[in-house]
């Protein structure tokens, strides 16, 4: 494959300054090295800023909202611009880069005419609007945003909604309580820790990516780094305990890698300032190594069936 390394140091999507420090951190821990040692072509261009905009408001209860619509413009470009010629990777930064990035991704399925699907590893549903969000944070949004949910004045319209039986989330265990009536009204496929818990992680993944085979279409992977327990990735400003194992993050990674469908890729809300030897970025890197290949043995092609 070729790799497209897109640093995306959004901070804007809550108040806890950090993420911007990512891409670099995910350099640093050999993310290009690792793509190379599998086989893949890396490039990097380098960090993005965000597109002009206005001034932030003062009266909003949203924290950052101009700053955050300049990234989505940028990031939505971004997105179209990458995916006709290779696998963008995109180093976050925290989770509201990826309003634009799935919007990017989700023209750029149109265009081809195939449906966007999009997994979610998260312990957060991010499926706030800004008018439901207690914390007026827009990292809370970005499936809001995408799935076409009312509210985003000022953002860039979604040309093409993602449909809600097309997304995916794993990880759950902080959910707001409007979040959670949205998404029990939804048709949104989400699983929480305690199913993860019962049923291991394998059985609603595998469910998920035969679905996104049996359309034929593109599969966005957006990893939040408070999927995993706190215990191996601290590097977050939104720990929840009781999240991923690592063996359940790289059999996660794994399983995607052998369905050979992800198309697009997220690494989101790594606060490096939070690390301690930057061993955060490092499970990252390792995680986005197994979703491209890195592995013990070989399994036969499809394994996950
Ligand atoms: C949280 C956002 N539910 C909020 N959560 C996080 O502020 O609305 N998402 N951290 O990953
Ligand atoms: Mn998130
Ligand atoms: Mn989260
Ligand atoms: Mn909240």
């Amino acid at each position: 494959k070729h790799c497209i390394l897109i640093g995306a140091p959004v901070d804007s999507g809550k108040r806890r300054a950090g993420c911007l420090m990512g891409p670099d951190a995910y350099r640093t821990a050999g993310l290009a090295e690792a793509l190379t040692d599998l086989g893949h072509t890396v490039e990097d261009l380098g960090n993005l800023t965000p597109a002009s905009h206005p001034t932030e408001p003062g009266d909003s209860h949203l924290h950052q909202p101009s700053k955050t619509v300049g990234w989505t413009h940028r990031l939505i470009r971004t997105a179209e611009e990458t995916m006709p010629r290779g696998l963008p990777i995109f180093l976050g930064g925290d989770h509201a880069l990826a309003l634009g990035s799935v919007a990017g991704v989700a023209n750029h399925a149109a265009k081809e005419e195939r449906p966007l699907f999009v997994l979610w590893l998260d312990a957060h549903s991010d499926f706030h609007t800004p008018e439901t969000s207690g914390s007026g944070n827009l990292h809370g949004t970005p499936l809001g945003y995408v799935t076409g949910r009312g509210g985003f004045a000022g953002f860039p319209v979604v040309t093409n909604p993602v449909p809600q039986e097309n997304i995916c989330i794993i990880g759950l265990r902080s959910v707001d309580n409007a979040e959670r009536d949205a998404l029990q009204n939804s048709q949104i496929r989400f699983h929480d820790m305690r199913e993860i818990d019962e049923s291991g992680i394998a059985k609603p993944l595998a469910a998920f990516l035969e679905t996104v085979a049996e359309h034929n279409g593109l599969l966005h992977v957006s990893l939040d780094v408070d999927f995993l327990d706190p215990s191996i990735a601290p590097a977050v400003g939104t720990t929840v305990p009781g999240g991923a194992t690592i063996r359940e993050g790289h059999l996660a990674m794994e399983m995607i890698c052998d369905s050979g469908l992800m198309t697009s890729l997220d690494l989101v809300e790594l606060n490096p300032f939070l690390d301690e030897r930057g061993r955060t970025a490092q499970v990252m890197v390792d995680l986005a190594a197994s979703s491209l290949g890195r592995r013990v043995f070989d399994r036969p092609t499809r394994s996950f069936l």
